[in-house]
């Protein structure tokens, strides 16, 4: 039995190593079908959608982001609240369960870009890094979409197949600006 206890003693160890060293093995955390939506000359505030997808047997927990393209990223949340459609930063991340994923998605949860620096630009593309609580930093390629490709296009933006009833709304109430 004495193997076994250190087999579970090491695997504790690499479980609760920092990320630097998590890093030397494949990322526990997926990042499919990133984009953004292109925003309107002079918008101070874009977002970014995605399906993170978690393969550790662990929960894992999306904490912070950045970009060039923006002066300051936040994990945001889009919810009702007393009748109205707030979105509020999500202080303590957003929980990435383990062995399953979570999407984000117009209406819902989001990456948000406060600070734009340029206008999002439909076909181009931008960096983004994404700083998981266990999985450490993971830096994706984000490409612009055209104002209204997820609601022309429902398959095109990666299946989002929930959305359905969020379409019809999504476009009304896109991004609120951030006074
Ligand atoms: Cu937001």
């Amino acid at each position: 039995m004495r193997i076994f206890s250190n087999l579970v003693l090491v695997a504790s160890l690499v479980a609760a190593a920092p990320p630097v060293f998590a890093q030397a093995t494949a990322p526990s955390i997926t990042v499919e079908q990133p984009y953004a939506r292109a925003t309107p000359a002079g918008a101070a505030t874009g977002a970014v959608y995605m399906t993170l997808t978690n393969k550790a047997k662990t929960a894992d927990r999306l904490t912070a982001a950045s970009s060039d393209v923006a002066a300051k990223v936040q994990v945001h949340e889009m919810a009702v609240t007393n009748g109205v459609m707030q979105m509020r930063e999500l202080k303590d991340g957003l929980p990435v369960p383990a062995g399953g994923s979570v999407v984000l998605k117009p209406g819902g949860y989001h990456v948000m870009l406060i600070g734009l620096k340029k206008p999002l630009t439909a076909g181009e593309t931008f960096p983004l890094k994404l700083t998981f609580e266990k999985a450490g930093n993971i830096s994706v390629t984000v490409p612009v979409q055209a104002m209204d490709a997820t609601k022309d296009n429902k398959g095109g933006a990666g299946g989002m197949g929930g959305m359905g009833g969020m379409g019809g709304a999504g476009g009304g109430m896109g991004h609120m600006e951030m006074k």
